[in-house]
């Protein structure tokens, strides 16, 4: 796919999940690396920056999406030829992909072991990691059962019921406006993340939040599953996590039109409403967020915010 293409399909969500709009936008760069046919070394950064900038662009909520291309780009500028520069930005890509695949895998154990035999899990939207982590603790032999969201306006329940359905796991759908109500019954709420930011807070599918805040007010605990790639080094310099806000018309339409909608995407959960992330370092506190931008994600990434 070119890369134009995997910017617009992330855009129109037909590739969504933070952790696959990551990989796809390495795979992006790697492939726009290798059709590149001039020998002008400048001529060539320029071009990947400018790929660089679609996929960015492409959806503005997940960070996973920024530390993807800055991981993927990382030795563009040590660079001494054309040759070298490809050899560079395919190696880093497919460094970075493996990484992402072999961290949810990670996560997945490490996280199942926060979640004990008879659970009943809470999870929301459609996240790899979470259902990593769920598919994980019923492998191990887990007699769990799941309560699903169908995460309007997208409906990404539909896809969470089903991979859980398929792998055996008894699964219960709920609307969004069900969680508080079903709370009771809840043992662990688990769920993904889009981004982490340097003070701990959780920016995950809208809805999330109300979770958190349901899942607090009852005692139940909420694990945040997250690849370290999740965790924001941008929120270090203060920024503020951009919230997506999509076409009305997924909302509804035909309304009458002095009806207006807002139709936001993600929301964030703050830090006191999480009990552990869940990460491929480990099992965490919210509040360690900073210590895995710096010490992970490195000190090199921050303050770069314009690369
Ligand atoms: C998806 C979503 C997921 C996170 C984590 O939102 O909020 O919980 O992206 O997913 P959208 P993963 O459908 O709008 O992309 O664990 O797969 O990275």
């Amino acid at each position: 796919m070119k890369l134009d293409e995997t910017a617009e399909s992330i855009r129109t969500m037909n590739i969504r999940g933070a952790g696959l709009i990551a990989r796809s936008a390495a795979e992006a760069l790697k492939e726009l690396a290798e059709e590149y046919d001039g020998e002008s070394l400048i001529e060539f950064t320029e071009i990947l920056n400018k790929g660089r900038d679609t996929l960015v662009n492409s959806r503005p909520t997940a960070v996973s999406l920024w530390n993807a291309v800055q991981a993927t780009l990382k030795n563009v500028k040590n660079a001494e030829d054309v040759t070298s520069l490809k050899e560079t930005v395919s190696r880093d890509a497919d460094i970075f992909i493996s990484n992402s695949k072999k961290a949810v895998e990670t996560i997945g154990r490490i996280g199942a072991n926060r979640i004990k035999d008879g659970d009943v899990v809470l999870t929301h939207c459609n996240s790899k990691a979470a259902l990593s982590v769920i598919k994980t603790a019923y492998e191990q032999g887990k007699n769990i059962s799941v309560y699903a969201t169908e995460s309007r306006p997208w409906k990404q329940g539909l896809l969470t019921v089903k991979d859980l359905s398929d792998a055996g796991i008894p699964v219960t759908m709920i609307v969004d406006s069900a969680v508080r109500w079903i709370m009771k019954e809840i043992d662990i709420a688990v769920v993904g993340a889009d981004t982490i930011c340097s003070n701990g807070a959780l920016i995950n599918k809208i809805g999330t939040s109300q979770i958190g805040l349901a899942a607090h007010e009852a005692r139940v605990p909420m694990m945040v599953c997250a690849e370290s790639y999740k965790f924001s080094p941008k929120t270090m310099e203060g920024e503020i996590v951009e919230i997506e806000e999509r076409d009305t018309s997924e909302v509804a339409e035909n309304l009458p039109p002095n009806v207006r909608i807002r139709n936001p995407v993600f929301d964030s959960t703050p830090a006191e409403y999480i009990d552990c992330i869940a990460t491929e370092i480990g099992l965490i506190s919210p509040y360690a967020a900073y210590e895995v931008i710096v010490n992970k994600l490195g000190h090199e990434c921050l303050f770069e915010t314009e690369g």
